[in-house]
């Protein structure tokens, strides 16, 4: 089996401490080592064709090595490779984007690709200088490095639409009832009802006015995402003013950008929250990325807050993947589990814990099963959950706060709602989701993991999108 005249296959390669190594999930109209052989080609030094310029020293230097194939039919199944690390350029994510995340995803004979996973060696790790604050810094930040309790965000809503006065009243309504952090929402910038600047000067004011009367220290993010040079601007008068946070969508703003957006706020000692609208396009059909890669590249790049899905929201995403996601950034080292598609990873020591952040459909409702899937570090952040409390913005996060308190003295918020009016008003507007659903299902996986890795490795996508 051979692309373009050369062989890229290796059964007996073992990767090398620093290679990366990509497990890809694809199907096509010709057997799947062909496949293998065409993805590595095209992603490395190959093309279609015998080269008269390709001398061995660069073959063997830099090709991609295939070292496992698991087919599922002859012409589908998890593919494994791994990529020398000379064969990136240094800090240069775009670079790397086009050659493992590129070409490969337009060749004709593939009828789907994901790229599943991916795990970088320590030495490409080092070249990036990870979060300025994480899980630590923020903690640190609001005061709760003792307490170690899950944080209270919320989204100001409607997510466009209020003016900047109106906005900053729904936010000290948020503050005052118990939230930690108010957020802009994805959509919500510089539009002519609601300034950037403007909006931030009456934030300052409410935060100002939350500290006075309450001694709390609470923390604002506001939504800079835009083209480089506003972005910058705005990274700039906000630490002028002597904020601690931006938020970016760092998605569809996209890597370029951020990676001088993270750099320069690192250097002013800038929070970022990062949300992720528009990742979704890319890992829900036959042909994308897992967001599993992103992560690792945001983490990277140092990023402090994430958005990470809930598991039992209104946003895709099954418990045990959202898991997944969620210990992705919040963790330091990682097994591998592969029956749900994933690699192991091993995280550098300065490439610090983010903050997860589940978000998406958030009430104090299910409060109780999220936790119970994210553990306490993690932002709680709820929009329509607190602003559609039956008596406004400060009984919700009031409600909130309580259905977090309850989970994490392990009190059922049915139980504390007898003695908390704001949660009980909030449930019944709002179902309650016992944890226990949750909690089995991720025992049951985790115990049937053997099992879950063979039909993976013999059923393929399908298999291990049951479990996403
Ligand atoms: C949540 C939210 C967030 C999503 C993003 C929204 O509002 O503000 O953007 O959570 O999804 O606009 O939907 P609600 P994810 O609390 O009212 O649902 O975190 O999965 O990227
Ligand atoms: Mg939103």
């Amino acid at each position: 089996m051979a692309y373009g005249g050369y062989t890229y296959i290796d059964k007996k390669y073992v990767p090398a401490k620093d290679d990366f190594v990509v497990l890809v999930w694809a199907s096509g109209t010709v057997p799947v080592e062909e496949i293998a052989e065409a993805l590595a080609a095209e992603s490395s030094v190959g093309t279609w064709t015998k080269l008269k310029t390709m001398n061995e020293k660069v073959f063997q230097k830099l090709k991609a090595r295939v070292f496992k194939i698991a087919k599922t039919t002859a012409k589908s199944g998890l593919i494994w490779i791994a990529y020398p690390l000379e064969h990136f350029d240094v800090k240069n994510i775009i670079q790397f984007q086009a050659s493992v995340l590129g070409n490969v995803f337009g060749l004709k004979e593939l009828t789907s690709m994901r790229i599943l996973d991916i795990e970088f060696p320590e030495k490409y790790q080092k070249q990036f200088p990870g979060p300025f604050g994480g899980i630590k810094g923020i903690r640190r930040y609001v005061g709760t490095e003792k307490s170690g309790r899950p944080h209270l965000g919320t989204i100001v809503k409607p997510k466009v639409g209020l003016t900047p006065r109106e906005f900053a009243a729904v936010a000290y309504e948020a503050y005052m009832g118990g939230c930690d952090f108010v957020k802009d929402d994805e959509n919500l910038t510089d539009q002519r009802f609601c300034p950037f600047r403007a909006r931030f000067e009456e934030m300052m004011e409410v935060i100002d006015r939350v500290r006075s009367e309450t001694g709390r220290k609470v923390l604002y993010a506001p939504n800079i995402s835009d083209r480089y040079e506003r972005m910058m601007e705005r990274l700039d008068y906000i630490h002028f003013h002597g904020a601690p946070m931006v938020m970016v969508d760092v998605f569809v703003v996209g890597y370029s950008a951020l990676q001088e957006i993270t750099g320069e706020a690192r250097g002013k000692r800038t929070f970022i929250h990062a949300h992720r609208a528009g990742y979704a396009a890319e890992s829900r059909g036959e042909f994308g990325i897992t967001f599993a890669v992103h992560e690792k590249f945001y983490r990277m790049l140092g990023v402090d807050q994430l958005h990470v899905g809930t598991g039992v929201g209104k946003m895709e995403g099954s418990p045990l993947y959202i898991k997944r996601l969620r210990d992705i950034v919040a963790l330091q080292k990682l097994n591998e589990k592969l029956y749900l598609g994933s690699l192991a990873q091993e995280w550098d020591a300065k490439i610090k814990p983010v903050m997860p952040v589940a978000s998406g459909g958030v009430g104090p409702g299910i409060v109780d099963a999220m936790l119970a899937l994210h553990g306490k570090d993690v932002v709680v952040q709820a929009g329509g959950g607190i602003h559609g409390h039956p008596r406004g913005t400060r009984a919700g996060a009031k409600a909130m706060r309580q259905a977090i308190d309850a989970a994490v003295k392990g009190i059922p918020a049915p139980k504390y709602a007898k003695t908390h009016r704001e949660l009980a008003e909030a449930l019944k507007k709002w179902k309650y989701m016992p944890p226990n659903t949750v909690k089995k299902l991720l025992a049951q996986e985790r115990k049937r993991a053997k099992t879950l890795r063979k039909r993976a490795l013999s059923k393929g996508i399908k298999e291990i999108e049951k479990h996403w």
